[in-house]
């Protein structure tokens, strides 16, 4: 039977914290689907289909990862119609530890769905998407937080802004 692992998230854009946990998990199961959920009511930062190309990119090297986008629904549904083994998170500290936990037990009690946790590398767990987003447009150098297509589509997004 096919291994599954579903990592959902924003992704709004992918950062190299998400991607190390991604490229991790595609060690471990046979199929790494990222779910990517979003909500269409609200723009975020970059169109859904922007975010999926992102990851698709950054991932075309590691076999066995799937990406898809979702519309809010409960992630353990997805998890269902998917037929996947588990969830999987990466964990920063403790912060997410503190929110995350709360969420694999809601989601265990709804269907049975066992979430997995990664911990985050200390060399990428600092970084995330909004603070990224922020270091960009105060002008700072975000090379090495995201990959380099990610990085010029904010510093372009920034520039476009300013002009
Ligand atoms: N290192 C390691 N892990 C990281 C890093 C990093 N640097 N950065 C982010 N992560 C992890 C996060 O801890 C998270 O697990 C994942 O990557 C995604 O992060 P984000 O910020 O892109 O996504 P979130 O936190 O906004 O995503 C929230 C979900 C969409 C997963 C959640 O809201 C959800 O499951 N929604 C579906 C609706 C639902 O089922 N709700 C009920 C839940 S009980």
């Amino acid at each position: 039977m096919t291994s599954r692992v579903v990592c959902p998230g924003s992704f709004d854009p992918v950062t190299n914290g998400h991607l190390d946990v991604i490229i991790r998990a595609a060690a471990l199961f046979d199929e790494v689907v990222v779910a990517v959920m979003h909500n269409p009511a609200k723009s975020g930062t970059f169109p859904v289909e922007q975010r999926i190309a992102f990851i698709e990119e950054a991932t075309a090297g590691t076999s066995g990862v799937r990406v898809l986008a979702f519309t809010p629904r409960l992630i353990v549904d997805v998890c269902r119609d998917l037929e996947a083994t588990a969830l999987l998170k990466g964990l920063r500290g403790e912060v997410d530890f503190a929110y995350e936990v709360p969420m694999a037990s809601m989601n265990r009690h709804l269907t049975g769905v066992e979430t997995l946790f990664l911990p985050g590398d200390p060399a990428v767990a600092h970084i995330s998407s909004s603070l990224v987003k922020e270091v960009c447009a105060l002008g700072g150098d975000v090379t090495g937080l995201v990959p380099d297509p990610v990085r010029d589509a904010l510093v372009a997004r920034r520039d476009g802004s300013r002009s």
